[in-house]
């Protein structure tokens, strides 16, 4: 036998599913300790599937951020769940994220059922737990304890911080000895591209709401950087379905467009480390949702 020429850690993917809303991207956040993956309190926010890389002295695991399993209604919708299944279908640990803070339905049930057909490790997260009283989290715990058979339980908070390294422990015990997969610095696998994007399209469902949120499409045109005013110019289009979208994205005399602008420049500058110049423009591009074609080209889905 002879010794492999990489570093042997504990190594591996570990698939985060649940249904809309349970709080997967915040915890794939907290548990990287940067922004990789957007947010929202609109179902279907993530529609890649992403990866985002917590390295460790002895370990290096790869948590797969997928989008919520849900019923699909559309083109867009059948997408993401296809990928949020293929990301079950090839991981080492499978992650049910539970919202403490709301009731365990057929939502639940249903991915539970997902997550007892994978060959893998089952870990029970049950998340959000500064929201839900104690008495509520030990009645949550029976409920989803009877969802499948788990390996691992643990509750913790992404917001505040809380259990991270209970999670990272639980998940931990059950990787085999492995490469690193990923350079160490490196915390997600998307492009600046696809990431600039999605920060964009955070800021929009952060402004708007009703049909609004699940219409939009973001697209980068161009970017350049200038030397001299430390200054990157990014070309991006929002994509709507509809006339009266683009009204509620542009606002009045354009205030909302400008909002979403200041609001989405932090992530950005954040992001690049310069300065940003946003020219953000509005286009309408009927039933995008439906059209598996279009879909592919926003990136969504499989990403990339
Ligand atoms: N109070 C609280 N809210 C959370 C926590 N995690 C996520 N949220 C909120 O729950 C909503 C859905 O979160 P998100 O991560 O986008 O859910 P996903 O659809 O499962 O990826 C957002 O409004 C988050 O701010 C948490 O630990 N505590
Ligand atoms: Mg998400």
């Amino acid at each position: 036998m002879t010794e492999p020429t990489y570093e042997v850690v504990k190594s591996g993917f570990v698939a985060l599913v649940g249904r809309p809303n349970a709080g997967k991207s915040t915890l794939v956040n907290a548990l990287v300790g940067s922004k990789v993956a957007i947010t929202s309190n609109t179902p279907q926010t993530t529609r890649h599937r992403l990866r985002a890389i917590v390295d460790q002295e002895d370990a290096q695991i790869v948590f797969v951020d997928t989008p919520g399993l849900h019923k699909p209604e559309d083109a867009l919708g059948e997408e993401l769940n296809r990928s949020a299944m293929m990301a079950l279908s090839d991981v080492d640990v499978a992650c049910l994220v539970i919202d403490a803070s709301q009731q365990i339905g057929p939502g639940d049930r249903w991915v539970a059922h997902r997550v007892a057909e994978a060959k893998a490790a089952r870990v029970l997260i049950l998340t959000k737990v500064d929201i839900a009283r104690p008495e509520e989290v030990e009645k949550q715990l029976v409920v989803a304890r009877g969802l499948a058979k788990f390996d691992e339980v643990v509750v913790c908070s992404a917001r505040e911080a809380f259990n991270l390294d209970g999670v990272i422990a639980a998940v931990k015990s059950h990787l085999p000895d492995g490469p690193r997969y990923f350079p160490r610095d490196m915390p997600t696998d998307q492009s600046v591209v696809v990431m600039l994007a999605e920060f964009i399209r955070e800021r929009v469902l952060h402004n708007t709401r009703d049909e609004v949120p699940h219409a939009v499409g973001v697209v980068i045109e161009d970017m350049k950087y200038s030397k001299k005013s430390d200054t990157t110019t990014i070309m991006a289009i929002i994509f709507v379905e509809r006339e009266s979208q683009k009204g509620i994205i542009v606002g009045k005399s354009g205030d909302m467009i400008r909002k979403i602008g200041t609001d989405a420049r932090v992530d950005l500058e954040r992001l690049l480390g310069t300065k940003v110049y946003l020219d953000l423009r509005v286009k309408v591009k009927k039933d995008w949702r439906r059209d598996a074609s279009q879909i592919k080209r926003f990136g969504y889905g499989e990403g990339r």
